[in-house]
């Protein structure tokens, strides 16, 4: 994909819609309008943003763009859905830069209609471990400033969001510094994520069925935490659930202690290898009826598996996917690791891949 250079002011929303809908890239001047007026946008937004039903949430797309496209086929388009987003938009996949920009685009067009909230994934650090910086390089040259754009950009979007004033939606978890949802309130969010404290942990951390309370997360950031936690947070702030992200999960979604934590995965066949199932989470009216909830699984777009063919076909040894770290250091091991993978999703039997993101 190449980047296309604009002589012309193209500020016009509709236009860059289109472009973006047909996996064009914009320019780098245009990116960085786009990025100021969202930041304009969302500047004033509380860490916390209050959300009505129906809405439909999406779990993390790492730069999947055309599974992306796949949900908005199977999900409706905005505006027609509302959606909630639950970060981790970039890093991983091909086209994270395809990814954000449709989806600052939308925020844009349909500021009521389209919430991002921010993952581990949208921080600087971690982009430069794991594709996107390397992805801008690529795509835009060593000398521009595509990468600042967004990452500067990420530091002002929201932490996390509340449905009908029911359902908690953040990308990683519960920290043993957020008792109540006003210790969120009062982060200053507008910043690199940090490697601890609340802002860190709410990103990075897990649910784990074998816990009762807290535990320092093998991620490197974040804690596991247990059902002790999660009854008394939904308690004291008056919640029915926590929907997260964050964690892939072989049937697209997880459910942990009868519904109490949900985890919502929307990459498919994660990394192109993983043979996974994805979902988006529909909430059709009033998320306090059980029947209103539902996850939608879906498989990956046949034009994502074309797009790891059309790149990949003949370097297989690619650095592409991985367990992700604080530290960087990529738990999926080599190549060799990356056929054996390959492999099994030729032959249709995925591997069960239980604890990365
Ligand atoms: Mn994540």
């Amino acid at each position: 994909m190449t980047v296309e250079i604009d002589t012309a002011e193209v500020m016009d929303l509709d236009e860059c819609l289109e472009k973006l809908y047909n996996g064009t890239l914009l320019s780098e001047r245009v990116l960085e309008w786009l990025a100021f007026k969202v930041k304009e946008l969302i500047v004033d937004d509380a860490n916390i943003v209050h959300i009505q039903s129906p809405v439909t949430m999406v779990g993390d797309i790492h730069g999947q763009f055309y599974d992306l496209l796949e949900i908005f086929k199977i999900g409706g388009y905005p505006p027609n859905t509302n959606y909630l987003f639950l970060g981790d938009y970039v890093d991983r996949g091909y086209h994270s830069i395809e990814t954000i920009s449709l989806l600052i685009v939308l925020k844009l067009k349909y500021p009521s209609r389209i919430t991002l909230i921010r993952g581990n994934h949208e921080s600087r650090q971690i982009t430069t471990n794991y594709g996107f910086y390397t992805e801008c390089v690529t795509k835009y040259g060593s000398d521009s400033k595509v990468w600042s754009i967004f990452t500067d950009l990420f530091d002002f979007l929201v932490l996390s969001a509340i449905v009908d004033n029911t359902l908690f939606c953040v990308h990683g978890g519960l920290s043993p510094n957020v008792q109540t949802i006003d210790s969120i309130s009062v982060i200053d969010r507008f910043k690199e994520i940090p490697h601890d404290g609340p802002m860190a942990d709410l990103m990075w951390s897990d649910p784990d069925i074998e816990l009762l309370n807290f535990r320092i997360s093998s991620r490197g950031a974040g804690y596991q935490f247990g059902i002790n936690v999660v009854n008394k947070f939904l308690r004291i702030n008056g919640f029915e659930k926590i929907y997260r992200a964050h964690q892939l999960c072989n049937d697209g979604f997880q459910v942990f202690w009868k519904g109490k934590v949900n985890t919502v995965w929307s990459a498919p066949n994660y990394c192109y290898r993983c043979g996974n199932k994805a979902s988006i989470l529909e909430v059709f009216d009033d998320s306090k009826n059980p029947e209103s909830i539902r996850f939608n699984v879906f498989d990956a777009s046949p034009d994502s598996e074309k797009e790891f063919l059309r790149i990949e076909g003949n370097n297989l040894s690619s650095g592409v996917g991985g367990v992700d770290r604080f530290d960087g250091l990529d738990g999926f091991g080599g190549s060799s690791d990356f056929e054996d993978n390959f492999e099994h999703r030729m032959n249709k039997k995925a591997p069960y891949v239980e604890y990365f993101m």
